[in-house]
């Protein structure tokens, strides 16, 4: 739960440090991915509610620092996804090995989710290498935060969430 809260602190981060920077389109896109993981965090915290468990809400880590360059940006987003993934990857193998297979069902939702954003990461800071990388300026960066600005995703506002579909 608090891994999928700091993710979301994650995105506002370098959401507002990409508006900040002009980027509107991107930070737009981050925005709106800092809410699907609040959404994320929330689909957990249902679940243990569901279970009869016990929710305990604890500080969220403060998200690294800034990123230096877009490149950067979605390089750290994308190691951001990596971390998250080995965290859910901890619960599935303990799933396993308490044999519970309420929650090992559960969390497959997320393992598939992870792939989601793994993937869209990794084709993001792929069309920016083609654009020069560290060194892509100019047209390149306009308009990738100009797609990314139209770029569809699942975030939804809080009142249409609903646990299976967050
Ligand atoms: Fe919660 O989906 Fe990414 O981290």
């Amino acid at each position: 739960m608090t891994k999928e809260a700091h993710a979301s602190q994650v995105y506002l981060s370098y959401a507002s440090w990409a508006a900040d920077k002009g980027f509107d389109g991107i930070a737009n896109f981050l925005f709106r991915h800092a809410a699907e993981e609040r959404n994320h965090m929330m689909k957990i915290l249902e679940y243990i509610l569901q279970r009869n468990g016990k929710v305990h809400v604890t500080a969220i880590p403060a998200p690294d620092a800034d990123p230096v360059s877009v490149n950067n940006c979605f390089e750290k987003v994308f190691q951001s996804e990596i971390d998250n993934t080995k965290e859910i990857y901890n619960l599935v193998n303990l799933s396993m090995e308490e044999k519970d297979w309420a929650t090992w069902n559960f969390m497959q939702w997320f393992v598939k989710e992870q792939i989601e954003e793994e993937t869209l990461a990794l084709n993001l800071l792929a069309k920016i290498k083609i654009a020069g990388g560290e060194k892509a300026g100019g047209d390149a960066l306009y308009n990738l935060d100009r797609d990314l600005e139209k770029e569809p995703d699942e975030a939804k506002s809080a009142e249409d969430a609903t646990t299976a579909n967050p």
